[in-house]
């Protein structure tokens, strides 16, 4: 590595998707519905009433979207695939629909071409409507074999094509907005003005278990039958936030400790120990499943690496134990705690951004690379960070394309990885979020986290924003040769 070099040669660096954010095509070629597509074609569902049915069209504009991303030198994409493309029926021994593949073959073939190394997700949320109907999809154990067959069958079909594998995306997000909140499909909640069927309490546990249990099958398989003859690393993607404690006093301190545990801890710890955090436990009792010794083996060490999506940090103080954060992922499900964004003097810790759970706060991403390296000791990829613009949705196109929020939150991000890889935290990769605007789950098109500006008046088409040049430049300058 030259002097100036920042990043190791063989470092990743690029953007991510979602295929229920960007593909569109929603029954194209065989595909059957997702529990997106029917939560989201319902317009009381999202800010502004869009769906998947669309989205940015990546599903006819791949060719365009490649060229666009070489064109932003980029090294590396993630991507995820469409369960209900491969599998329209879902369930394990169901048919493969080749169509589906296909697509997926030319997409994954046309990045390699263009030097793109792809990341590949297999489950980014748009589980089959048909396995919600059958057994409440996540809520019930039925899904774990039928998540390994569909595993296997991917990297059946594209595993010449992949290196590197990322099970389930978020298990976290999923079962706290899906099954607490309620505002991410399927929706359910114990607030019965958002739902009638759900608890909060006790169903984000057992569907985030059975996320678990999934996760470590798909991986065994993985290991098992294709690594020796494919090659590829595989592992879980957590999202994580970082947490200060507000002020010095041992109660605040221990608040923050059981931040960390039940949000980043709860899917990151039994990677490594094959159990939930003691902290964890003890937060839930007998509400939160146990795993058995042979649940146990099977989890344990089962992530080749740990991938982190990280998006923002909160204050946190100690709380009456009947109080719950009014806001975010963990509202109504951590009591004892409350967060925030400013500090003990009142201070922003960052300035507004344009979604109200995200702030930019560099120096928090740093402490969580030294945390997550000294709490798991796995090799760490980061596998989305991003942010939105304040107002972003509501300037014009050329006003927008002057992202200089973005540039700046994007850049001093890169730069706490660089910091820390020269204090040696294992940072593999930066893979920003996202690599167009796309289809925000519940805030449809109005949170716009793209490097790219979608015109959805007209035919998506895509414009670059300034920062993907800046990132660009910012890359080229300090990744090793
Ligand atoms: C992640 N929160 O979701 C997802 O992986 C992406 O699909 C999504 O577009 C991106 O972050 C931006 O939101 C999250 O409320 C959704 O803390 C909500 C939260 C965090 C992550």
């Amino acid at each position: 590595m030259s002097t100036s070099a920042k990043f190791p040669a063989d470092f990743h660096w690029g953007y991510a998707t979602a295929s229920a954010q960007v593909e569109g095509s929603i029954s194209a070629d065989g595909k059957s519905p997702s529990i997106w597509d029917t939560f989201s074609s319902d317009p009381a569902h999202s800010e502004d009433g869009g769906n998947t049915s669309t989205a940015t069209e990546t599903y006819t504009k791949w060719q365009e979207d490649i060229a666009l991303m070489k064109s932003y030198g980029v090294n590396s994409y993630r991507l995820s695939l469409s369960w209900t493309r491969i599998l329209p029926d879902g369930v394990a021994g169901s048919k493969v629909n080749k169509a589906g593949v296909e697509w997926y073959r030319k997409v994954l073939k046309g990045l390699l071409e263009a030097g793109i190394t792809p990341f590949v997700t297999l489950f980014h949320w748009d589980l089959p409507q048909v396995l919600q109907d059958k057994y409440l999809g996540f809520l019930s154990s039925e899904i774990v074999p039928d998540f390994e067959n569909y595993a296997r069958v991917c990297y059946r079909e594209l595993g010449d094509l992949v290196q590197y594998w990322f099970t389930i995306n978020e298990p976290n997000v999923y079962s706290l907005l899906g099954h607490a909140i309620g505002k991410h499909a399927p929706g359910r909640s114990s607030d019965r003005n958002i739902s009638p069927q759900g608890d909060s309490q006790t169903e984000p546990l057992i569907v985030g278990h059975n996320l678990l249990l999934a996760h470590a099958s798909a991986v065994k398989v993985y290991h098992d039958d294709f690594a020796s003859s494919q090659g590829g690393k595989i592992g879980l993607v957590v999202n994580m936030l970082w947490g200060e404690p507000l002020t010095d006093s041992a109660e605040d301190k221990a608040a923050t400790e059981k931040f960390l545990a039940v949000y980043n801890g709860w899917f990151a710890e039994p990677l490594v120990t094959g159990d939930y955090p003691a902290l964890f436990k003890e937060v839930h009792g007998s509400r939160l499943p146990a795993f058995t010794d042979n649940q146990k083996a099977l989890v344990k060490g089962s992530s080749d690496f740990l991938a982190i999506n990280h998006y923002t940090t909160n204050m946190v103080r100690a709380a009456d134990s009947s109080a719950a954060p009014t806001t975010g992922p963990l509202s109504a499900f951590l009591p004892g705690i409350e967060i925030g964004f400013e500090d003990k003097d009142g201070k922003p810790i960052g300035p507004a951004a344009g979604l109200s759970w995200v702030r930019p706060v560099p120096w928090g991403f740093g402490k969580l690379l030294d945390w997550a390296h000294k709490s798991y000791g796995l090799d760490i990829y980061i596998s989305e960070n991003g942010v939105v613009c304040p107002n972003e949705n509501r300037l014009s196109r050329d006003e927008a394309l002057q992202d200089d929020f973005r540039v700046n939150y994007l850049s001093t991000y890169a730069d706490q990885i660089a910091l820390k890889i020269e204090q040696g935290v294992p940072v593999k990769s930066y893979l920003m979020w996202a690599f167009t605007d796309n289809f925000e789950w519940q805030e449809g098109y109005t949170a716009r986290f793209g490097v790219t500006w979608i015109d959805y008046q007209d035919d998506c088409r895509r414009y670059p924003k300034k920062s993907a040049g800046y990132m660009r430049n910012y890359f080229a300058a300090r990744l090793a040769r």
